[in-house]
């Protein structure tokens, strides 16, 4: 993509409105744009990030069996009276009246609606177990939106549930769930730590919070050092495995938010312990029948009686990780993306726009980094060298390559790592070469 044609409003001022550094990061880089309060468009370069992070985690969801579909994000209130949950979502809920004064509402969650899916569909315990999630727009008329798309009204979120014949089917797709989560956000570049949470408005009574570590973070959390040292994608997957080892040794590293941290059951040492804020990216619940018993979504048992099914949800904030990655991973000039959910792997930066032989260089390079398949932002602007740099490292592409007169002279270009700050003069070619090394 060259710049010059790519919808890229960028900010050079710090924008006031915005409080941490992912906010106005994402304003600055021109990714997002607020169109009410809490509610945001997303514009080319934050789109990309979007759908990077929603790729991830879909993959994972697949991986470990479940299905996508598309549920609508306006539902009937008729089915949330019938869970009882109509009247206790309070005023977070949109409610909304269509022409015929048929009560709607925009869905800040979806157990209601994939129960009524599934009770029309499933009857008998020879279909189970299954797992369904889509990746839909949620809204919550939260009392303080804030700090950009991480408290946001509007937000996208994966939202997965299962269904099971008894509790230890259950904790099966429960434990798979909890896999696919440290995978997909190990994937992001984010070391995500699970902790036992409350469950509210979902209810249940086994409940993990996935959290990163951040200063910003809204809620303060204590953890084992040991979880700064974990690295989840060395071990090897297998979904149809027995995952409880796996998850007993994910969950005896101690890991609590304050609301369930108790100094009498934490084995770490008080001056070891970690204290940090956190970010909530991701939340599974098993709460066995509490939707399945009230709408009456009961398949016929192995002795042919009717049994309520056994269910869990697991939702990922998809839009507030894009700004939380941008939290975990940035520095003083922009936003530095790990390599996964990075808008573009490359920025090819033409120091001199007006010097016919930067462009023959330039452009040759573009054509072939293309063709070696890099997906490239193309500086081709007639700009200010200063001005350039600043914008490449504020959108935070895992790679630059300059090319300057100097360098067209001597036949190398220059590549810059933006993670590290490191820098090399080479030739185009080798350039070339180390991209796909480091692919
Ligand atoms: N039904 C369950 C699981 S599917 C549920 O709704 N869980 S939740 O309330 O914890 O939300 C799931 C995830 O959505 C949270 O972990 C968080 O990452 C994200 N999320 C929740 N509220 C917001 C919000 N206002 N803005 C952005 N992301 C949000």
């Amino acid at each position: 993509m060259r710049l010059s044609r790519y919808f890229l409003p960028l900010i050079k001022e710090n924008p006031s409105e915005a409080q941490i550094v992912s906010h106005r990061l994402m304003l600055r880089a021109g990714m997002i744009r607020q169109s009410s309060a809490g509610i945001y468009s997303w514009l080319p370069l934050g789109f990309k990030v979007l759908k990077k992070v929603e790729a991830i985690v879909r993959e994972e969801q697949d991986a470990a069996g479940a299905q996508e579909l598309l549920m609508p994000t306006l539902q009937p209130a008729e089915l949330w009276r019938e869970s009882g949950r109509y009247e206790d979502y309070g005023k977070e809920m949109l409610r909304i009246k269509d022409r015929h004064e048929r009560d709607m509402l925009y869905g800040p969650t979806n157990e209601e609606l994939i129960t009524d899916i599934f009770r029309g569909a499933i009857k008998s315990y020879r279909d189970l177990p299954k797992t369904l999630y889509h990746i839909q727009w949620k809204f919550r008329d939260e009392v303080r939106p804030r700090f950009g798309v991480m408290r946001g009204r509007e937000f996208l979120m994966k939202d997965s549930y299962s269904f099971d014949i008894d509790a230890a089917g259950a904790k099966i797709s429960y434990n798979k769930m909890f896999l696919a989560y440290l995978r997909s956000f190990a994937r992001m570049g984010l070391r995500a730590i699970p902790m036992r949470a409350d469950t509210g408005p979902i209810g249940g009574d086994l409940s993990h919070e996935f959290i990163i570590l951040a200063e910003t973070g809204e809620s303060a959390v204590f953890c084992d050092p040991a979880w700064l040292e974990a690295d989840i994608l060395a071990s090897a997957v297998d979904y149809d495995a027995d995952l409880e080892p796996f998850f007993r040794k994910w969950t005896q590293l101690y890991a609590a938010t304050d609301e369930k941290h108790d100094p009498a059951e934490c084995a770490v040492p008080a001056d070891k312990l970690v204290t940090a804020r956190g970010i909530e990216v991701g939340h599974i619940f098993y709460f066995g029948t509490k939707y399945s018993q009230p709408m009456g979504a009961t398949v016929a048992g192995p002795d042919g009686a009717q049994v309520a099914v056994e269910m869990g949800s697991y939702g990922i904030g998809v839009s507030r990780l894009v700004g939380a990655i941008i939290e975990a991973s940035h520095d003083d000039a922009g936003i530095i993306w790990p390599a996964s959910v990075a808008p573009f792997a490359v920025g090819l930066v033409n120091l001199r726009a007006a010097d016919a032989k930067c462009v023959a260089a330039c452009d040759a390079l573009y054509a072939k980094l293309q063709a070696a398949g890099f997906d490239t932002l193309y500086d081709d602007r007639e700009e200010s060298p200063g001005a350039k740099f600043a914008a490449m490292d504020l959108i935070g592409l895992p790679w630059q390559i300059v090319i300057g007169p100097r360098g067209v002279a001597a036949g190398t270009v220059e590549l810059k790592n933006r993670a590290t700050g490191e820098r090399a003069e080479l030739s185009a070619d080798a350039a070339l070469q180390k991209l796909g090394a480091a692919a």
